[in-house]
């Protein structure tokens, strides 16, 4: 093998290395139990809302506390929970997420995209 081919080797190593180590994924604690995730969204007109991520575990417990300005309904697909928000009454939407996936939530009124409910194996 040549000194350049040993170089361009070697490269390739460091290159394969780095993005190994940017793109592991992290580790989520072993065993760790089920908890409650709380997500709090203040939504309606003049809010300058912009689509989140909610991530949690499977078997979690997740609560949405939502309030809108507006009369509207919030939606969260794949587990077809439909919330009815009135205008400024804070709402509570409790549920397992038992279901491992990227769930859409939306209004249904505003059409606005809440965001993503994001579920990922428990390891
Ligand atoms: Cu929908």
């Amino acid at each position: 093998m040549k000194a350049s081919q040993l170089i361009v080797a070697l490269a390739a190593v460091v290159v394969l290395a780095g993005l190994w180590i940017a793109l592991k994924p992290a580790p989520s604690p072993r065993g760790a139990s089920a908890g409650l995730q709380t997500f709090e969204l203040a939504l309606g007109d003049g809010s300058t809302w912009a689509p989140q991520r909610f991530r949690v575990q499977q078997g979690d417990q997740v609560r949405f506390e939502v309030t809108s300005t507006v009369d509207d309904a919030m939606h969260v697909h794949g587990y077809e929970k439909h919330l009815p928000l009135p205008a400024g009454e804070p709402q509570l939407l409790e549920f397992t997420a038992d279901r491992v996936g990227q769930h859409m939530l939306e209004l249904h009124g505003s059409e606005l995209d809440v965001g993503t409910l994001e579920v990922y194996p428990r390891s």
